[in-house]
């Protein structure tokens, strides 16, 4: 058994839902926050048999887009807070990070 951890944009995650729903894949949502943009996420937990893990890459490759965002950098602690210009900077979000472990057990009661 497989443990596919998927983190993608909130705004494929309905879609990516539905899909995996409609295939008759299991998933757990959970509300994240990307490190880089401190900017909401969601990461999706879908536990699966070792033959379907391509299988659910596949769905989320399909269900979510890459997309471009702008970020304006937090300025730097200390002196050179004066000389700091926050200029936006375009950031390239993907489509999905995708992680796949190995699962130890499985028990549900
Ligand atoms: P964030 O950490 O908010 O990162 C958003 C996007 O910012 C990243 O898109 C990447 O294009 C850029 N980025 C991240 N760190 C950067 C850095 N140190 N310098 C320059 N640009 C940087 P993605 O790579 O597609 O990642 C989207 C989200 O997926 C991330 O949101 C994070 O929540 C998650 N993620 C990506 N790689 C991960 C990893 N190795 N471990 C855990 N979570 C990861």
């Amino acid at each position: 058994m497989k443990m596919v951890i998927a983190v993608v944009q909130d705004k494929d995650s309905g879609r990516l839902s539905q899909m995996l729903v409609k295939s008759g894949f299991r998933a757990t949502k959970l509300a994240s926050t990307g490190g880089f943009l401190r900017a909401g996420n969601t990461t999706f937990l879908i536990g699966t048999s070792d033959e379907s893990v391509q299988d659910v890459i596949d769905i989320i490759s399909q269900s979510c887009k890459s997309r471009k965002q702008m970020v304006t950098p937090v300025s730097p602690l200390g002196n050179a807070v004066d000389s700091f210009m926050p200029y936006p900077l375009e950031v390239q979000v993907g489509g999905a990070a995708v992680f796949v472990l190995d699962v130890e057990s499985f028990h549900s009661f």
